[in-house]
Parts: C-alpha cells; sequence; structure tokens
C-alpha cells in the first residue's frame, strides 16, 4: 500500500527536520539548504548552510506551513566557522534552546546552543559552544520525570571517527569490518540547558543476541540520531549513511543498549536520509527529506512528511522512500 507524503515547503529547500509540539502547534526545525557552489565530496563541503529558519503548522498533512523567516545566522555565531548543520530545540521553563552543530574556525565541529522566547525564534547564540561537545545531528529528548538528553554523532564528514572515549585521537579511523560499529553518543543537559551535565556516553545498538551491530551491517548507525517515546519503550532512530536507510532500536531507557528492530523508510531520491519522529492530535509523523524536487542534488534538499504506524507488537511499519 502506498503512504501518503506531502512536501512541506515546495517554494526552497530544507533538510534535517526537528519537530516538536509546542503550545498546541507543530513547529519543525532544518536545515536550508543553497546553491553555494561548493563542489560534492565525502567531506560533506556540499552542506554550506548559512543559517536556520523556523516552520510551524497545525495541519501536518493538509494544511498551512508559516515559513517565520531567517532565526538564526553563522555571521552571529562568534565562534563560526562554517556549515550550521542539524539542528534541535527544546522548551524548558518557557526558554526556547536551540542545539545546532557547526564548524569552529579551525574546522572542527562543535555544539552550540541559542536561546530565544519564542518557539519562532530569533534564536541568540551563546558566546562558546558546549564545553567537551563534538560531531553533529543533534537530537534533545525530553523524557517524562523532566530530564533532558542530548544524542549526537555522525560519521565521514560528521567527524565522529575523530574521537574516542569523548576525546580527539591523533590518527582518526574507522572500525574494520566485524569490529563493532562506532555509536552515538548521548548526555543528559545540565539544568541550565547551556552544558552537558555528564560525559556523553556510547548509544550502543546490539542485534538480538546482544552482540552489537559491525561496522559492516548496513544497518549500523552512520549519523542522524532522534529519540521518542512509545507505549513506555525508547526508540531510537537513526541513518545508515551510505547504506541509505532509516532504521531503529528499541531500549528500557535513555542510554540503551538498544535492540535492533528493522527498517523505518527505504532510499530516498538523493545521498542523505534524515528524519525526526512525532506524535500530533493522535497520531504519529515520519519527518524526512529527499532530493526529487531538486533532481537528485544532495545539497538541494526537500522537507517531506508522512503518517508512521506501528503493528500491535509496537514494531514501526516500514516506508518505501520512493513511491509517491
Ligand atoms: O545536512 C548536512 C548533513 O547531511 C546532516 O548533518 C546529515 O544528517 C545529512 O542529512
Amino acid at each position: 500500500m502506498k503512504t501518503e507524503k506531502r512536501y512541506l515547503l515546495p517554494d526552497d529547500y530544507m533538510a534535517d527536520p526537528s519537530a516538536h509540539v509546542f503550545n498546541g502547534k507543530v513547529y519543525i526545525y532544518p536545515s536550508h539548504d543553497w546553491e553555494s557552489g561548493v563542489p560534492e565530496n565525502d567531506n560533506g563541503d556540499h552542506f554550506n548552510m548559512e543559517d536556520y529558519h523556523v516552520l510551524s503548522t497545525e495541519d501536518i498533512m493538509h494544511g498551512e506551513v508559516k515559513d517565520h523567516g531567517m532565526v538564526l545566522s553563522v555571521k552571529d555565531i562568534p565562534w563560526a566557522g562554517r556549515q550550521l548543520w542539524d539542528c534541535d530545540v527544546a522548551e524548558k521553563d518557557g526558554k526556547y534552546y536551540m542545539y545546532f552543530p557547526l564548524k569552529d574556525k579551525n574546522d572542527i565541529f562543535h555544539i552550540g546552543v541559542a536561546v530565544s522566547d519564542k518557539p519562532e525564534g530569533p534564536f541568540i547564540p551563546q558566546p562558546d559552544p558546549i564545553r567537551g561537545s563534538y560531531s553533529i545531528d543533534v537530537a534533545v529528548f525530553r523524557d517524562d520525570n523532566g530530564s533532558y538528553y542530548m544524542y549526537f554523532g555522525g560519521i565521514w564528514g560528521g567527524q565522529l571517527q575523530r574521537y574516542r572515549d569523548n576525546k580527539a585521537v591523533e590518527n582518526p579511523s574507522l572500525p574494520a569490518s566485524g569490529e563493532p560499529a562506532l555509536p552515538a553518543r548521548v548526555a543528559r543537559i545540565s539544568d541550565d540547558m547551556l552544558q552537558f551535565a555528564e560525559e556523553p556516553h556510547p548509544v550502543v545498538v546490539v542485534d538480538e543476541n546482544g552482540k552489537p551491530l559491525t561496522a559492516d551491517d548496513p544497518h549500523r548507525f552512520f549519523e542522524a540520531s532522534w529519540m521518542h517515546k512509545y507505549n513506555g519503550k525508547y526508540y531510537f532512530s537513526y541513518s545508515t549513511g551510505d547504506t541509505h536507510l532509516l532504521c531503529y532500536a528499541v531500549g528500557d531507557n535513555p542510554y540503551g543498549p538498544f535492540v535492533y528492530q528493522g527498517v523505518i523508510l527505504t532510499p530516498v531520491v538523493g545521498w542523505t536520509t534524515h528524519h525526526c519522529i512525532l506524535e500530533y492530535k493522535g497520531k504519529w509523523y515520519l519527518f524526512h527529506h529527499d532530493s526529487a524536487p531538486s533532481g537528485g542534488k544532495t545539497w538541494l534538499r526537500s522537507l517531506k512528511v508522512c503518517e508512521l504506524q506501528y503493528d500491535e507488537n509496537g514494531k514501526i511499519t516500514t516506508i518505501n522512500g520512493t513511491d509517491e
């Protein structure tokens, strides 16, 4: 059966959606693709994004999607080098905290924070990135007890291979075939929402026998973490990067381990795949992007959404990335 899908913003290129419900409305925080002219390479230099916009809607599949305009620019971030990649926003006590990966002046990714009184911004950046932060692709999850956790990390251009035990290594490398894959990271966020409250922990995805997925497994973590809770279980979902899937794994707490479950979305048009999952008005949705409207240009992606279905055991029904 075909899944009904919607392009959310046909007039602009945006990608890497993070969506949340604030004050009864859905707010979407994407990265903002544009034709910067930087040639495509494995380092991701062609993802040369310079600002963020915020979108909102009250009817995900059919309603108006409002673009609130530019809410943060690389020009306003004191420590900026280049490349504003996937961001996310969390609300605490009436303030909104935008977390964003950005390369510093030495071309090293860190994660910054910018603050607003409103979900639609504008967001004012802190002078420095989060202490001890590295790599890319931020997702912030608020657990039912009021604790906030940040999931992050991405390999290749996302620089995760440069770190072991949260320290930069001299000779970055990826694990060999058969060795455990590089994991995403998770850290609880401090009470003031501006720092990590602890050293980041590895987010380990294991098979049904408890063995970590290996570096050559087509379902291993690559980038684009997301966390949501369904029927009391913690669903860690992610992109597999060079095998072009969105997959998920389930655990009993925010740190895992998470047991691999299956594919959420098969490959889309374009190299990257990146998503978030949200419940709104009693239905579940998958937001993601593809490059079909730009004719397959990997650096010019368009936001898409469709409904997500679970079976009676909490298994997510796989969605075909290309049926329209
Ligand atoms: O948008 C730049 C990068 O492409 C993101 O950080 C990745 O998740 C991929 O979508």
